[in-house]
């Protein structure tokens, strides 16, 4: 078993409401144990509104500030402001919101708050769809997924929004995309990020058993197949331009091997898989480039052992 370099701290309290094998909840637990007790997050309306809990019951050791849809990444900037305002000048102020509130509705208010270089940190933990209110597409749903507005008929027909380049043209000081199935990775990221002044961004893929339709004791199993399929690579942008690759798969597997674990892909023909298989191959190799361009080589790329 391995021993994972991680913080013991638990922040993230047991009876919280999220369902089994939620990937949006792991995250939380692993971004509080990097970013510590200092901490005060905002939560627009997502599953996370209900997971933290009520008033009096909420499960998470820091103040939380529920807001409205569009607002997280506003609402972190004015707490920010507010807290260094009365002194608090410590302490890292976060916005989390789920993909619909981040790649659609709060897209304007992020894009203000990081062309203005807000000191926040901006959660996105991506489950593909609308999912507190019942599986609707978002922008960031990929192509040929089932949702309830993209049914098995009509799948989803638009590639996935890619949010991490929209951020990247706004050259912020730090950005990364984590997994809730690469631990010691995502920890390292979230504490890198905190040390960090200014606007910065980190997009985590969350696994969503009902929305993926699959059982929720394979959410991390399918969540570490993204990763080494090369449909969600694990990297980091500084300054909208260094870009530096923070997982080689050793042997990059095929999509099939992912898509053929959800139910909400199960329809996809032969075809439309090697279509995916195609897309992910271009974004995999033109980030792979962009690694090269800015370290000259792609020899110094880790391949952790333990998740081969
Ligand atoms: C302006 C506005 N429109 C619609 C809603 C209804 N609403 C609440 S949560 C939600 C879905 C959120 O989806 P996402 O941001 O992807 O988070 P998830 O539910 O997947 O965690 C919607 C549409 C709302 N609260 N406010
Ligand atoms: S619906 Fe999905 S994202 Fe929402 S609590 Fe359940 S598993 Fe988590």
């Amino acid at each position: 078993m391995k021993n994972w370099n991680i913080p013991q701290d638990e922040l993230l309290y047991s009876g919280h409401a999220a369902c089994q094998g939620c990937g949006g909840a792991l995250a939380m637990r692993l971004a509080l144990k990097a970013l510590g007790e200092n901490s005060v997050a905002t939560i627009p309306a997502c599953c996370w509104t209900i997971i933290s809990g009520d008033v009096l019951y909420h499960a998470l050791k820091i103040p939380v500030f529920h807001t409205a849809f569009e607002t997280a990444a506003i609402s972190a900037t004015g707490l920010k402001a507010g807290l260094t305002k009365r002194g608090f000048k410590d302490t890292t102020v976060f916005a989390w919101a789920g993909d619909g509130g981040t790649f659609d509705i709060g897209i304007q208010a992020i894009s203000g708050a990081a062309e203005r270089n807000e000191d926040i940190i901006y959660f996105v933990y991506d489950n593909e769809a609308y999912m507190n209110t019942g599986i609707q597409r978002s922008s960031a749903t990929p192509w040929g997924a089932w949702t309830t507005t993209t049914p098995v008929k009509h799948p989803e027909d638009k590639p996935k929004k890619n949010i991490d380049e929209i951020l990247a043209a706004h050259k912020i000081p730090y950005q990364a995309t984590v997994n809730v199935a690469y631990p010691e990775d995502f920890v390292r990221k979230v504490k890198k990020a905190k040390e960090i002044k200014g606007f910065r961004f980190i997009h985590i893929l969350a696994p969503c058993p009902p929305g993926w339709k699959m059982p929720s004791d394979i959410s991390i199993q399918v969540a570490r197949l993204a990763t080494q399929t090369g449909i969600f690579p694990l990297y980091e942008v500084e300054n909208g331009k260094h870009y530096t690759v923070s997982y080689l798969p050793p042997k990059k597997l095929p999509v099939a091997e992912y898509l053929k674990l959800q139910g909400r892909f199960k329809h996809l023909t032969e075809s439309q898989v090697e279509y995916i298989q195609k897309m992910v191959d271009e974004n995999w190799e033109s980030l792979l480039r962009k690694h090269e361009l800015t370290h000259g080589t792609l020899e110094n790329i880790p391949r952790p052992e333990f998740y081969r």
